[in-house]
C-alpha cells in the first residue's frame, strides 16, 4: 500500500509539544517505553499490581495455546471490589464516583464512592434473589442513568457476565443479542429521554423476550421516565421494590483472573453479531493501567468526563471499569450534544479532562466556535479523541477552541477486540501530530506490515497487526473459537490482523487510514476515504464529509462524496460541487478528485458515532439501501435518498 497518494495526510507539518507542568509531572515518563520492552510481562505485571488481588497470579502470561491467551494465571479478583470497595476501604468513600447529568434541566445526581457501594451491594443482592448465579450471562439495555453502571458492577460482583446492548437498537438487535449468549435476565427501564422527550425502551425489551422464547426469566426494570409500560407479573420485577429494600452488606466472592466479564458485540457488522468475550484480570489492569497512563489521571484532583454510552465498548473501558478502578470522579450524562450543553457541563463541574469523538467535534465545528466561545472551558488541561481518524481540521479546532492551545489532544487507537488503548500519544511525552495516533503505548507491539506480513518500514502504508499478546485483548468470541481464529488471525501466523490500513511516516509515527475495507482502488491507485475526507473537511465550507468508492466501469472504482456544509456556508452557492471537486484535486491530486459529490443534512451513523459507509455506497450504486438496525437514527437514510431523487 506504499501509493504516493497516501503520503498527503503525512505531509501535515504542525507539532504540538507536551506542556512543560505536564511533562514534568506526568504519571508515565519516557523510560516506560524501555522498561517495557525489555521485559514487557514484568512491566504489565507492575500494571496488575496496581488493583487489589485476594490471590497473587503464579504466571503472568500463558500463551501456550495460540491465539488463546491467559493473563495473571492463578490470580483470583473482584472487577466490582476494585472499581468500589476498595476506595471506601482507602477512606475515599465521601469522594464522589459519578456527577451524574440527566437530560431535563436539573435533573442530577451526585453518586460517592460509599454511595455505589451500597447501591451495587444491593443490586447483587437483588440480582441473586432472581436467580442470577457465576456464570450466568445478564443482559443491559439501558439508558444512561446511574443504575446501568450499578448493574454492570452488580454483575461482576456475582460473576455473571454482562451483555450491555445500546438503546437504540431494535428490539431485533436485542433479541439475537439474547439468544446468542443466552441470558437469562435482562436489565431495562421504562424508557429514557432523547432530544427533550421520554422514549419507550421496555416495548423491545418485551418483543425481544418474546421472540427468544422462554429463555429469559425475569426483566429488571428501572423507572426512569414514569411512562406506562405492559407488564408480566411472572417476569417483570421493578428495580426500585427489588433492590432498594435489599441488604446493602454482600460479600463479594474472589473470581479467577481469566472469568468472564462481559461479552460485547461489535456495530456495524453484517450477519451474526460478533460476541467479544472479556475477562477479568488481564481487563481490568490494560484498562486502568492506561487510562492513568494516557489520560494522565491524578485521582484526587481531576475531574474527568468520556462522553461514550456505554453501549460502546468506550463506555465499558474508559466510563466504567477503568475510571472506577483508578478511583476517579467523573461525569456522566444522560442526553446527546445539545448545542452549549457539553460546555455548559464543563465549566460547572469544572471537568479537566475530556475524552469524545471525532463525529461530535465536527458536529460542534459546524455549528459555530461561538457557541463553546460562550463558556468557560479553562478547567481543561488534556483532550482525548477515539473511535475514528481525526482529521486535522478538526484536531486543530479541539485543540484551539475547546482546548485553548493548552491541552494536549490524546489520538487512541484501540477496539472492541483490544478491550484497552493500544496506539496513544503519552501526554507527557509525545508532541502530538494533528492526524495521527502517534506510538503504540508501551508494553504494546504493533507494526504496519504488507501481504507477506513483512515490515514495511518507515514512510510506507500496509496493514495495522499486532505481534504480541495484550492483557486486556479478547479471548474469543462467545461460542466460537473458529470464527475468533479465522477473522483475527488467520491471515498470518502469530500476528493479530486489526482490519485497519495504516502508515508509518518519516519518523515511525502511525497514520491511522480507517478499516481496510474503506480503501478504495481508482484506477489501480489505492485511496484512502480518510485522505479524501480530510480533504474535503479543510475546505471553509464543508463541516463533514463521508466518501465511499463506488464500482465504474471505466476506473475500477470511482470516488464519491457526501458532504455536510457549515450552517455558516448556506447553501454553498451554485458552484459547490465544482468548487469542492477542484478542492480535492488541490489537497491530493486529480485521481482523488470525486466523481460525484452530494451535499446531504446528514450523514448516516452507528450508536458508536461511525459513519456506515456501506449504506452511502448503496446509494452511490443506485441500490436498494441495505440493513439500517444498527444506525443511531434510521431515517437518516430517507433525507439522503430524497436528496438524490431530488437531485436525478
Ligand atoms: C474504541 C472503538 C474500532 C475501529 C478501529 C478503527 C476505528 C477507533 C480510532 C480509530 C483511527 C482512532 N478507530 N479509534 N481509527 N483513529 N483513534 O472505537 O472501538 O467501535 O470496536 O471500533 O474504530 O477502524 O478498528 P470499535
Amino acid at each position: 500500500m506504499s501509493d504516493q497518494t497516501l503520503s498527503n495526510l503525512s505531509r501535515e507539518e504542525r507539532r504540538f509539544d507536551p506542556p512543560a507542568g505536564l511533562a514534568a509531572d506526568a504519571n508515565v515518563k519516557e523510560e516506560a517505553y524501555a522498561r517495557a520492552d525489555s521485559d514487557r510481562e514484568a512491566f504489565w505485571a507492575e500494571a496488575a499490581d496496581r488493583l487489589d488481588w485476594g490471590q497473587k497470579w503464579d504466571q503472568v502470561l500463558d500463551w501456550s495455546n495460540p491465539p488463546f491467551a491467559k493473563w495473571f494465571v492463578g490470580g483470583t479478583l473482584n472487577a466490582s471490589v476494585n472499581c468500589v470497595d476498595r476506595h471506601v476501604d482507602a477512606g475515599n468513600g465521601d469522594k464522589v464516583a459519578l456527577h451524574w447529568i440527566g437530560e431535563p434541566e436539573d435533573d442530577t445526581r451526585d453518586i460517592t464512592y460509599s454511595d455505589l457501594k451500597d447501591l451495587v451491594s444491593k443490586a447483587a443482592n437483588a440480582l441473586t434473589d432472581l436467580g442470577v448465579t457465576k456464570g450466568d450471562r445478564v443482559a443491559i439495555y439501558m439508558p444512561m442513568i446511574p443504575e446501568v453502571v450499578v448493574a454492570m458492577l452488580a454483575c461482576a460482583r456475582l460473576g455473571a457476565p454482562h451483555t450491555v446492548v445500546f438503546g437504540g437498537f431494535s428490539a431485533d438487535a436485542l433479541a439475537s443479542r439474547l439468544a446468542d449468549c443466552d441470558a437469562k435476565v435482562v436489565i431495562t427501564s421504562d424508557g429514557g429521554y432523547r432530544r427533550g422527550s421520554a422514549s419507550a425502551l421496555k416495548p423491545a425489551v418485551d418483543e425481544a423476550v418474546e421472540k427468544t422464547g422462554d429463555l429469559v426469566r425475569h426483566v429488571l426494570v428501572v423507572r426512569r421516565t414514569g411512562q406506562d409500560v405492559a407488564w408480566d407479573d411472572s417476569r417483570d420485577v421493578w428495580w426500585h421494590d427489588a433492590v432498594d429494600g435489599a441488604s446493602a452488606d454482600h460479600e463479594a466472592e474472589m473470581h479467577d483472573s481469566e472469568h468472564p466479564l462481559f461479552v460485547m458485540y461489535t456495530s456495524g457488522s453484517t450477519g451474526k453479531p460478533k460476541g467479544i468475550l472479556h475477562t477479568t484480570g488481564g481487563y481490568l489492569t490494560g484498562t486502568s493501567f492506561t487510562h492513568w497512563e494516557v489520560f494522565d489521571l491524578k485521582p484526587e484532583t481531576d475531574v474527568y468526563w468520556c462522553t461514550a454510552d456505554v453501549g460502546w465498548v468506550t463506555g465499558h473501558s474508559y466510563m466504567v471499569y477503568g475510571p472506577l478502578a483508578n478511583g476517579a470522579t467523573q461525569v456522566m450524562y444522560e442526553g446527546t450534544p445539545e448545542k452549549g450543553r457539553w460546555w455548559q457541563i464543563i465549566q460547572d463541574l469544572k471537568v479537566t479532562i475530556f475524552y469524545t469523538a471525532p463525529t461530535a467535534i465536527r458536529t460542534f465545528m459546524k455549528q459555530g466556535r461561538e457557541i463553546p466561545d460562550g463558556y468557560d472551558l479553562t478547567s481543561l488541561r488534556l483532550l482525548g479523541s477515539v473511535g475514528e481518524p481525526i482529521n486535522p481540521e478538526a484536531y486543530i479546532w479541539y485543540r484551539e477552541v475547546i482546548g485553548g492551545e493548552r491541552c494536549p489532544i490524546v489520538d487512541t487507537w484501540w477496539q472492541t477486540e483490544t478491550g484497552q488503548i493500544l496506539i496513544s500519544p503519552l501526554p507527557g511525552v509525545t508532541a502530538g501530530k494533528p492526524g495521527s495516533a502517534m506510538k503504540a503505548l508501551p508494553g504494546v507491539a504493533i507494526d504496519v506490515v504488507n501481504d507477506e506480513a513483512q515490515s514495511v518500514g518507515n514512510g510506507n502504508g500496509g496493514y495495522l497487526v499486532i505481534r504480541e499478546p495484550w492483557p486486556a485483548m479478547l479471548r474469543t468470541l462467545w461460542g466460537d473459537d473458529q470464527r475468533f481464529k479465522d477473522t483475527y488471525w488467520s491471515r498470518w501466523e502469530g500476528l493479530y490482523f486489526a482490519g485497519d490500513g495504516a502508515k508509518l511516516d518519516e519518523d515511525g509515527d502511525i497514520w491511522l487510514l480507517g478499516r481496510v475495507d474503506d480503501v478504495m482502488n481508482v484506477s489501480g491507485h489505492r485511496l484512502s476515504t480518510t485522505e479524501i475526507e480530510s480533504a474535503l473537511v479543510s475546505h471553509p465550507k464543508v463541516a463533514e464529509a463521508a466518501v465511499v468508492g463506488a464500482a465504474d466501469e471505466t476506473t475500477g472504482q470511482a470516488v464519491c462524496a457526501f458532504v455536510i456544509l457549515r450552517e455558516s456556508a448556506g447553501d454553498g452557492g451554485p458552484d459547490i460541487v465544482e468548487e469542492l471537486r477542484k478542492h480535492v484535486q488541490k489537497e491530493i491530486g486529480a485521481i482523488a478528485k470525486p466523481r460525484q459529490i452530494m451535499v446531504v443534512p446528514e450523514l448516516p451513523k452507528t450508536r458508536s458515532g461511525k459513519i456506515m459507509r456501506r449504506l452511502l455506497k448503496d446509494v452511490a450504486e443506485h441500490r436498494e439501501v441495505g440493513d439500517v438496525t444498527t444506525l443511531a437514527d434510521s431515517t437518516v437514510m430517507d433525507l439522503i435518498k430524497d436528496k438524490e431523487g431530488s437531485a436525478a
